[in-house]
């Protein structure tokens, strides 16, 4: 009986070993992100020689928990072979779109891509591995537009998380050999204070009817003047010529 006993809980512990050793990170794995307002929108726009158009939008979710991702992929190079992997990068994509400059994958929980994510245990994955956790672009996107929209539970919009995604972060769109073929930064698109309604546009429109100048007005007003003090120094010019 005792024998018994110890045969299942050493079996027990030898496959919890197993199951951890396979699949977390060196800091754990990621925790599910909480508080993410549904007002505030991200996007990235990716775009190059090989791929006419990719573009992915990041949301709050109405309870708050993980990031909504929606994602379309149109126009890829037929001579880029699919299905293709896409990441969030750690780093803004360099000088003259050079995808190099965005570094590796977003990974504050140290777990790297080998072995591959698995998609049932998406904690354990690296953060910034989109495709690993929801699937790869199809191949669909070389002759149209093929999308996606999932919740993601461990991005997050708090500047205070390491799983933060809006400082200086990219996206990298792959192709099935794992080379590079497009990158586009993550940019805040919509924050909390421009929220809902039509509150919003109503000052402005008061404004230019109480008869306020516009700022561009007086841009334009100063090139006048600029202009004016121009046109009399040729005249003088002229005149001493
Ligand atoms: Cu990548």
């Amino acid at each position: 009986m005792h024998f018994l006993k110890s045969a299942a809980a050493v079996a027990l512990l030898t496959g919890a070993y197993v199951v951890s050793a396979e699949t977390t990170g060196e800091k754990g794995n990621a925790p599910v992100t909480e508080n993410n307002s549904d007002r505030i929108v991200y996007e990235a726009i990716v775009q190059s020689d090989d791929v006419q158009s990719v573009r992915l939008n990041f949301t709050g979710t109405e309870d708050g928990v993980g990031v909504l991702v929606h994602a379309c992929f149109t126009g890829i190079s037929e001579t880029q072979p699919g299905p293709y992997p896409y990441h969030i990068h750690d780093f803004v994509v360099g000088e003259g779109g050079n995808c190099t400059a965005t570094g590796g994958h977003l990974d504050p929980y140290v777990r790297r891509d080998d072995p591959p994510c698995d998609p049932e245990a998406p904690e354990t994955c690296e953060i910034g591995d989109l495709s690993g956790k929801h699937g790869k672009a199809s191949e669909e996107a070389s002759t149209g537009t093929w999308c996606t929209s999932y919740v993601d539970k461990y991005l997050s919009f708090d500047s205070e998380d390491v799983a933060f995604i809006g400082n200086d972060r990219s996206i990298v769109v792959h192709n099935a050999n794992k080379t590079r073929i497009a990158c586009g930064n993550i940019v805040l698109a919509t924050s909390d204070y421009t929220g809902g309604g039509t509150a919003a546009p109503s000052p402005y429109s008061n404004a230019t009817s109480t008869g306020e100048p516009p700022i561009a007005t007086g841009g334009a007003t100063k090139v006048g003047a600029s202009g004016l003090v121009l046109g009399v120094i040729l005249s003088i010019s002229a005149m001493l010529l």
